[in-house]
């Protein structure tokens, strides 16, 4: 039986690969951060399944520990400071889990078991204010974060670590994949809670920054598979994931209220813009500067073709099933709350 160890398992690609682990009957450990409410995010529904440890990415001494106790055979490290706009507001914090995190954990592998294969979380993110399109693995980088800057140090220091110690080191250059689990900070979430608020009538509007920002969007479920495959190759390799679609947040906006039956309308331009229900003439979308980044990466568009190539990876969600799955989780979840809020 093989052993593996995630680091970010309470996240949202977290869950989903304990999932897929599990499934393929590997004993699954998770490192999670010691927090004032036991809060098990995204695994509470397999918790009693997989060996938790308490460790940091900034702790090199509890990834060591964490490297003792699981032994294993395969390291996914999925931890960090994810999200690309808190990045401005901690960006040491976030240089501290996301760059030199990465040096801590592989390290922590050289020290207790350097044959154990190593699988980095990069991210399109890196290639920021883009040099080409589509994007692939020869594509220059050029982030636009400090949440894109420190993530390129730790796709470095991966590759750095496969060349200097021949350590079985791979990084996965995921574009955007969003989910069920998704957090409610990032734009995808964010729209399809509002669309069910709206829907239900428990909201009026939501408040968006860049809607002319495309991205490259697939499903997480898919993406971990990916991580998987990396692992099981006969050489350690970097790879592209994405789904070679991009689109633009207003086409994700209409896309989800289309699927609850509300037709919008788009008026005026950049922060004056509104989205209009056209059926009763309300707005249910507005633009508000505070939502915009200090430098932001206008447009994302992967080529998957290497990865389609070797790993014969497949994506298998397309973007309309992502949304209304989005969606109709989020249209059970809020009609839960008002079910609550009306007994009490
Ligand atoms: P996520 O939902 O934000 O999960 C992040 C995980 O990291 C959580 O489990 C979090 O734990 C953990 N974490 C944060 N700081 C930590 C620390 N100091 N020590 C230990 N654990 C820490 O992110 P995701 O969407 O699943 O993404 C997984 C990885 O892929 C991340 O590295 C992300 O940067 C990268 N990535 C994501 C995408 C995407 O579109 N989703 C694309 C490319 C790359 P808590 O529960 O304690 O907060
Ligand atoms: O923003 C625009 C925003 O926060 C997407 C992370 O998983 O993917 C993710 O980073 C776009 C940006 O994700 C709002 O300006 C407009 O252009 O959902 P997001 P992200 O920044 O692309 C990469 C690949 C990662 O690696 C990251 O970890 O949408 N946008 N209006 C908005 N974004 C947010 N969050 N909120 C808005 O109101």
């Amino acid at each position: 039986m093989k052993h593996a160890l995630i680091t970010g398992i309470t996240g949202q690609d977290g869950s989903y690969l304990a999932e897929l682990l599990l499934e393929k009957g590997y004993e699954v450990y998770g490192i999670m951060r010691r927090k004032s409410v036991v809060d098990y995010g995204n695994v509470g529904h397999i918790k009693d399944k997989v060996h938790f440890i308490y460790a940091d990415m900034t702790d090199l001494v509890s990834l060591v520990n964490a490297m003792r106790i699981s032994q294993a055979d395969e390291v996914y490290n999925l931890a960090a400071q994810s999200f690309v706009a808190t990045s401005w507001e901690q960006p040491i914090a976030t240089a501290d889990i996301d760059a030199i995190g990465v040096t801590n954990m592989l390290e922590a592998i050289r020290t207790v078991k350097p044959e154990s294969h190593f699988y980095q979380a990069s991210t399109s993110e890196m290639f920021g204010l883009v040099q080409e399109m589509p994007q692939t693995e020869k594509t220059p980088f050029y982030p636009r974060s400090p949440y894109g800057v420190a993530k390129l140090y730790g796709h470095w220091i991966t590759k750095n670590y496969r060349e200097s110690y021949d350590m079985f080191a791979c990084s996965g250059i995921l574009f955007n994949h969003e989910s069920e689990r998704r957090g409610k900070e990032f734009v995808t979430r964010k729209i399809t809670d509002a669309v069910a608020r709206i829907k239900l009538g428990v909201q009026d509007y939501v408040e968006l920054g860049n809607m002319d920002s495309k991205r490259d969007w697939g499903h997480s479920k898919d993406y971990v598979r990916a991580m998987w495959l990396m692992l099981q190759q006969e050489k350690p390799d970097d790879y592209v994931i994405a789904t070679n679609e991009t689109r633009t947040v207003r086409e994700f906006v209409e896309t989800a209220f289309t699927h609850v039956g509300i037709k919008v309308e788009w008026r005026g331009y950049g922060v004056d813009e509104v989205g209009i229900n056209k059926e009763n003439g309300s707005i249910i979308v507005k633009v508000n500067k505070q939502f915009f980044r200090p430098a932001e990466v206008d447009v994302l568009l992967g080529n998957p073709k290497k990865a389609d190539t070797e790993l014969k990876w497949v994506r298998e969600i397309p973007f309309r099933e992502l949304v209304t799955r989005m969606v109709d989780n989020d249209m059970s979840l809020v009609a839960e709350e008002i079910k609550i809020a009306n007994l009490k």
